[in-house]
């Protein structure tokens, strides 16, 4: 049976990525995490070979791809699990009695199920498909926030948000009157904790914080976010899409309300993503979309409403989207999130410093604990100039002002480069990056 064969599929591929990690002190490489006391290594130069898109050359040079902040590449181990679902098993859930319906929809819950191990969610009914981290996060804000919130009520965000963490807000204070605060960060782009802590009052019914920011890789003190609101019974939403493909995310202990991430930055296809909900919040809001899969009767006076989770999945969903996200996460764990981490941070750290080396150069967001992300600007070009030259030299970073308006303002530069490093990446791409940032740097002078 199908079901079966994408599981196969998603072993193999798996047991390869196993081989790309070495553990030291005689340990097992462990998916999902490091044994105990054993340190594991990624072989990143394996890992490259599961990724078949960074063989390809860009104008006429390899690939350097650093903008896996933005999306990540596919493994093989997705491209063929989406491949083989459409191949063999495609057909609308849910709905039909024949062979093929009812084997997509095993793969379609099958990969609920992935992703609330990934998270450690206590249920199914928690792990909502969606298209994304903004679906998930204007989901919480129409269905949570709009029917409760109103004039004198107030959301807390903070000042390094995603505008995906801060519009759909804006759009509940526009519907109910309620007020946004913001709490700020220091010139690192940390976060003031004190100011934060400062900022609850009795006033706040929601708090939405990002667990790693998109323009400075700043990684939040979520604890301490989700301990002080929960102090005061204040519910805690945090945006993952730039934290999921960087550590374990653990949602019972964190003990999180929401917890919104991207396929697409997890090594898995775009459009779909996942909103975690704390069972007894979803229980208690309203669907946010009509339609069919979401009801369990329809009268033209009454319609009632599916149970959890399908309740909030409107129409068909994204089957094969959370098919290749479960073969993203099997693939992740198989690397283990520890090797991929602590290579990340190696990274992190060289690129860091040889940028540092570059005269004019000037690293925006220096936070103590950062992901493997670098935001800068070089002084005398526009970071679109830079962008365009490194693009020449067949290196990907992303220019702009990273969907991040405010952090831009608040650093006052208009837009910076931004560099991502991932589990395919290597020393040399550092090296390369560092090489032709110089080379930018000679041409305008
Ligand atoms: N950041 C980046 O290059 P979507 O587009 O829904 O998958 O994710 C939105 C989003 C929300 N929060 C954070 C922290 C994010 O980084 C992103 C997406 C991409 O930084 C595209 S702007």
């Amino acid at each position: 049976m199908a079901v079966t064969r994408h599981e196969a599929v998603t072993t193999r591929e798996a047991e390869a990525a196993h081989e790309a990690v070495t553990t030291h002190e005689g340990g097992n490489a462990h998916p999902g995490g490091t044994a105990a006391g054993a340190a594991t290594v990624l072989d990143a130069e394996r890992v490259r070979e599961d990724f078949p898109i960074l063989a390809r050359t860009v104008h006429g040079r390899p690939l350097v791809y650093l903008d896996s902040a933005a999306s990540a590449q596919c493994p093989r181990a997705v491209i063929r699990a989406v491949e083989d679902y459409q191949m063999r098993s495609h057909a609308n859930v849910h709905r039909g009695v024949h062979l093929l319906s009812q084997e997509a929809t095993a793969a379609y819950e099958g990969a609920r199920d992935r992703v609330r191990r990934f998270l450690n969610a206590r249920s199914t009914r928690e792990i909502l498909f969606v298209r994304g981290t903004t679906e998930a996060i204007n989901l919480v804000a129409q269905s949570y926030a709009r029917p409760r919130l109103g004039p004198g009520d107030e959301i807390l965000i903070t000042a390094l948000e995603h505008h995906a963490n801060i519009v759909p807000w804006q759009m509940v204070r526009e519907q109910t009157g309620c007020s946004l605060a913001v709490a700020p960060i220091d010139l690192r782009g940390e976060l003031d904790l004190e100011a934060f802590r400062a900022r609850l009052t009795p006033r706040t019914r929601l708090v939405a914080v990002a667990h790693v920011s998109n323009a400075l890789g700043t990684i939040l003190p979520v604890a301490e976010i989700l301990s002080a609101a929960h102090a005061r019974g204040i519910p805690v939403l945090i945006d993952g899409a730039q934290a999921v493909s960087h550590r374990g995310i653990d949602v019972r202990a964190l003990d999180c309300d929401f917890y919104a991430f991207s396929g697409h930055k997890l090594y898995g296809p775009t459009g779909i993503g996942v909103l975690y909900g704390r069972e007894s919040l979803l229980a208690e809001m309203p669907p946010w979309q009509g339609g069919g899969d979401m009801i369990l009767t329809v009268s033209f006076e009454r319609t009632t409403y599916n149970e959890l989770p399908w309740k909030f999945e409107a129409g068909t969903p994204n089957m094969s989207g959370a098919i290749g996200l479960a073969a993203a996460i099997d693939y992740l764990e198989a690397l283990g999130l520890d090797a991929v981490a602590a290579h990340e941070q190696r990274l992190l750290e060289e690129a860091t410093a040889e940028l540092r080396r570059i005269p004019g150069l000037t690293i925006i967001g220096t936070a103590a604990h950062k992901a493997s992300l670098i935001s800068f600007t070089l002084e005398g070009i526009h970071p679109h100039d830079l962008g365009t030259i490194l693009d020449s030299e067949g290196i990907a970073v992303r220019t702009g002002h990273h969907c991040a308006m405010p952090v831009m303002e608040f650093f006052g530069v208009p837009a910076t480069a931004r560099a991502s490093f991932a589990c395919y990446n290597t020393r040399e791409d550092v090296r390369r990056l560092a090489s032709a940032v110089r080379k930018a740097r000679e041409v305008f002078r």
